[in-house]
């Protein structure tokens, strides 16, 4: 079997990009999301249109006795993942600590953060037998900075900043690298899924400047995959050009 990358939050945005970059690289996939019909499409897309095989996953990552299940159920020649793209992630409302929904924290936190974590035990442990491996973490300007209201969320990517860097010193190792790829604003679904399906709102993030698209962010990660086997880029901060820091921006 060629390589196989496990990406999760393959129904949207940043994963679903990774997973088309990957399949035209060659890349037997494991997709993992929630929205099955979405999994299901992409899935026959990608196996269509490349010489690959597609293993599509329905799993919340917040559900550990789920996601074991799930992840632990596939069979043993799809458990030697060569990339895992951590990538499931969310924000939800952008209000002061005073008025936030604690649901809306939780379900930050337990994605993630711990969704994140519980995704890695299971992978790091497929890896470690064959002393290599990848885990690319995605991050995010939040996790470098604080921004007014961001609170739960930066706390959630700095706290896969930690993650990062402590992955990175457990599993060196077993020769497995770990990068942090840290983006700006990406125009995804990720401001709808913020604003809970609030269009306008949403659209009006990314009005006056051109933002990121997830296919970049996909070329960023498939350059620090494709890296020889002695280089790691540890950490990539990636902006838009209109965009200097969380908060300040060039828009016309
Ligand atoms: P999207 O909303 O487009 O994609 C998010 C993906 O995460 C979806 O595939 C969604 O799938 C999946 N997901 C969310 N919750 C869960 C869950 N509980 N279990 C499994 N999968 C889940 O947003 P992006 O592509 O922008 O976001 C991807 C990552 O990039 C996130 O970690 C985000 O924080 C980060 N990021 C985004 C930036 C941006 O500006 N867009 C900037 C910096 C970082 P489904 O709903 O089917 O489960
Ligand atoms: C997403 C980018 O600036 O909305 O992580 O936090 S931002």
């Amino acid at each position: 079997m060629s390589k196989i990358a496990l990406i999760t939050g393959a129904t949207s945005g940043i994963g679903e990009a990774c997973a088309n970059l990957f399949a035209q690289q060659g890349y037997q996939l494991i997709l993992l999301g929630r929205r099955s019909e979405r999994l299901e499409k992409l899935s026959t897309t990608l196996t269509a249109t490349h010489a690959i095989q597609v293993l599509p996953l329905v799993a919340d990552v917040r559900d550990k006795v789920t996601l074991t299940a799930v992840l632990e159920g596939i069979p043993t020649e799809w458990k030697k993942v060569d990339v895992l793209v951590n990538n499931a992630g969310l924000s939800q409302g952008l209000d002061p600590i005073d008025k936030g929904d604690t649901d809306d924290w939780d379900t930050m936190i337990d994605t993630n953060v711990k969704g994140l974590l519980y995704v890695s035990k299971i992978v790091s442990n497929w890896m470690i037998p064959f002393q290599s491996g990848h885990i690319i973490n995605i991050g995010s300007i939040a996790g470098k900075e604080v921004y007014p209201n961001g609170n739960v969320y930066c706390a959630t990517k700095h706290a896969v900043d930690a993650l990062n860097k402590g992955m990175r010193i457990d599993l060196l190792p077993h020769h497995i690298k770990v990068t942090a790829i840290n983006p700006g604003m990406v125009e995804t679904e990720f401001s709808l899924v913020r604003f809970k399906g609030d269009e306008d709102r949403a659209k009006k993030v990314y009005q006056g400047l051109l933002p990121l698209m997830a296919e970049d962010i996909a070329d960023a990660i498939w350059f620090v995959v494709s890296r020889p086997a002695h280089v790691n880029i540890n950490d990539m901060l990636i902006m838009p050009s209109a965009q200097a820091t969380a908060t300040i921006t060039n828009k016309n």
